[in-house]
């Protein structure tokens, strides 16, 4: 599972670690263009160009320690993939370690999520798609089935896609439609009044933040296997991380697409937005070490 370059300073131990990251090589189900299993490197090679300090986080922010658990092992069949992140991931987040993963793609969100018990955590997507299929081109752990997979281990009430804009009929013409905030109410009323009052919603307390790179605006976020245009800002994605704040329960960034991101840009991107959690889980975890004094 190793692969020779951790995530930027990810150097502590499993034992120690506040948070571990793994990466998910995996498209075997991609729709449109593949190539999502080579981003758990040029996302982890990205993080190298970030100073060690987020200005608006202060000078004494509290860094967690992180452990880079490499790769979860390569696999063709969904199926066969979510046992593996399963059993690689699942003894972390039993240890009560914040889980952080870099896809893939989206699909191997289901495993992680199912990971939690059910009790355990909501599941917020920033995502163009509401990927709420019972299945898809014949299986039922398609990245177009994540929320439905979702919904059907901590309940729709547990569950919110942010910044939709690209559906199937047969998603909306259901009665247990998947709760959702698309991209044009997050632009017409502001992210307190639309996403603030879904965060308020969710049954399941603590917050599983998944992030499908298309929920962000092809502009920023080129690189890719299904951009959907008018999508969210990168600072909508960041203060939405700080309105989940304490609620936060762990993270991914998934579906980041190498071979369309010549640039990388997206890559970079991702790596940030892993930065932007590990802030906020810093400034829990301190507050909470000051709760307990
Ligand atoms: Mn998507």
């Amino acid at each position: 599972m190793s692969y020779g370059l951790n995530y930027a300073d990810a150097e502590a131990s499993f034992e120690e670690a506040d948070a571990v990251i793994f990466g998910i090589p995996y498209d075997h189900t991609a729709s449109f263009k593949a190539g999502a299993r080579e981003a758990p490197w040029t996302v982890r090679r990205a993080s190298y160009n970030f100073e060690e300090l987020h200005f608006e986080h202060g000078l004494d922010q509290n860094r967690p320690l992180v452990s880079d658990y490499g790769n979860c092992d390569e696999f063709v069949l969904p199926e066969d993939m979510i046992e593996e992140v399963k059993f690689a991931v699942g003894p972390a987040i039993k240890a009560g370690k914040f889980p952080i993963a870099i896809g893939g793609e989206h699909s191997g969100t289901i495993p992680i999520i199912q990971s939690f018990g059910s009790r355990d955590v909501s599941l917020v997507t920033i995502d163009a798609h509401l990927d709420s299929r019972d299945e898809y081109e014949g299986t039922p752990n398609s990245h177009a089935c994540v929320t439905r997979r979702a919904a059907d281990h901590i309940g729709l009430d547990s569950v919110c896609a942010v910044g939709v804009r690209a559906v199937g009929r047969e998603e909306l013409e259901r009665d247990d439609v998947v709760p959702h905030v698309t991209a044009f109410e997050i632009l017409e009323n502001g992210l307190e009044e639309s996403v603030g009052k879904a965060l308020d919603g969710l049954r399941n307390e603590r917050i599983y933040l998944s992030v499908d790179v298309d929920g962000i605006d092809p502009a920023y976020a080129p690189g890719t296997g299904t951009p959907e245009p008018f999508g969210l800002a990168p600072y909508d994605v960041k203060k939405i991380i700080g309105m989940i704040g304490d609620r936060l329960a762990g993270f991914d960034v998934m579906e980041i697409c190498p071979p369309a991101d010549p640039s990388g840009i997206t890559s970079v991107l991702g790596a940030r937005l892993i930065n932007e959690a590990l802030a906020i889980l810093g400034r829990n975890l301190r507050n909470r070490w000051r709760a307990r004094r």
